[in-house]
């Protein structure tokens, strides 16, 4: 257990009840002249809403990325980074896929990304996580709502509020098929659940989370001010969320899969300790504890020169 005061207590015996948020949503930029930053407007509106959407772009990688995640799909079959449907042997997550792709751990650097994070998170940042949820057509099971911050910090040991997910729309994400909701604002107060984290809660959290998923009760008194909205867009949409904005997503019942590419970025300045819910870390390929800062690619990535790379390493 973590011995120093915990401003976002989860999961400890106690009565579900919303506490007040302690960090900033944006941080002081350190890198101001990127030429990828965002706009005033758009961080006005991420810090408000919690995420925001950039239709087309980064339209040219959607068709490569994709054949990577058909080619890691076949050649990991079996390994522990992958994760199957509660029901069913489909495909639910892959983690960790840069480890296994130069062009996906070169995705995860390019500045037209990591330079925007690096203006929110006001820091260099490193790779906690990454994943591919491929949300298969008819087979692909809801993810119910949660704080992405609450299991962090109560699994992984991340201190704070400064960190995010950048996510790369990989298909179209429609209303039909199980789309990302958020309810826009919401991340600035903390859900602290109830519950008690049992040893190895991520073999079936990540099927099928329990544990840190609030009461309904609570959902619907937070919807009232912050009213559900669904995230859709064409595939090369990204989107940037916050890590302690409510979401959420339905099963995709659609013949169209919802296939996106995540990389959660945690600021170089909210160093994991151990996890507040006293159990040991989560494996490696859930939430890396190498904390090196990632440094951005000089400019972002050219489709051509990435088939040029991986022909010279094929
Ligand atoms: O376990 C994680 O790291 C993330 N995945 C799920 C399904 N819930 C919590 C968090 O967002
Ligand atoms: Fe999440």
């Amino acid at each position: 257990m973590n011995s120093m005061t915990d401003l976002y207590p989860s999961r400890n015996g106690s009565a579900e009840t919303i506490l007040p948020r302690h960090d900033p949503v944006v941080y002081p930029d350190p890198f101001p002249d990127s030429p990828y930053g965002l706009t005033d407007s758009q961080l006005e509106s991420y810090e408000e809403d919690g995420f925001i959407i950039l239709p087309n772009y980064v339209p040219e990688l959607v068709e490569p990325l994709l054949a990577e995640k058909d080619r890691l799909a076949r050649e990991l079959d079996g390994q522990e980074e992958l994760y199957t449907e509660p029901d069913s042997d489909e495909l639910r997550t892959l983690f960790k896929p840069f480890a296994f792709s130069e062009l996906i751990d070169r995705v995860s650097r390019d500045p037209r990304i990591l330079h925007p994070v690096q203006q929110l998170l006001g820091s260099r940042a490193y790779l906690m996580q990454s994943r591919i949820n491929v949300k298969p057509a008819f087979k692909g099971k809801a993810f119910p709502w949660h704080s992405d911050f609450e299991t962090w910090h109560v699994e992984d040991g991340m201190p704070r509020m400064r960190a995010l997910t950048a996510w790369i729309m990989l298909t179209e994400n429609h209303p039909d098929n199980g789309p990302l909701m958020v309810m826009p604002g919401s991340h600035k107060h903390y859900i602290s659940c109830t519950g008690r984290t049992g040893a190895e809660n991520y073999r079936t959290s990540l099927k099928k989370q329990v544990l840190g998923v609030p009461s309904k009760e609570t959902m619907k008194e937070v919807a009232q001010t912050h009213p559900v909205a669904g995230i859709y867009g064409k595939p090369g949409t990204l989107v940037i969320h916050e890590c302690n904005l409510l979401h959420g997503s339905e099963d995709n019942s659609s013949p169209d899969p919802r296939t996106v590419l995540m990389f959660v970025y945690n600021s170089i300045e909210n160093r994991p300790v151990s996890p507040y819910g006293g159990q040991k870390p989560r494996p490696h390929y859930l939430a890396s504890r190498d904390t090196s800062p990632l440094k951005p690619l000089e400019c972002p990535i050219s489709v051509k020169e990435e088939a040029a790379i991986a022909g010279a390493i094929a």
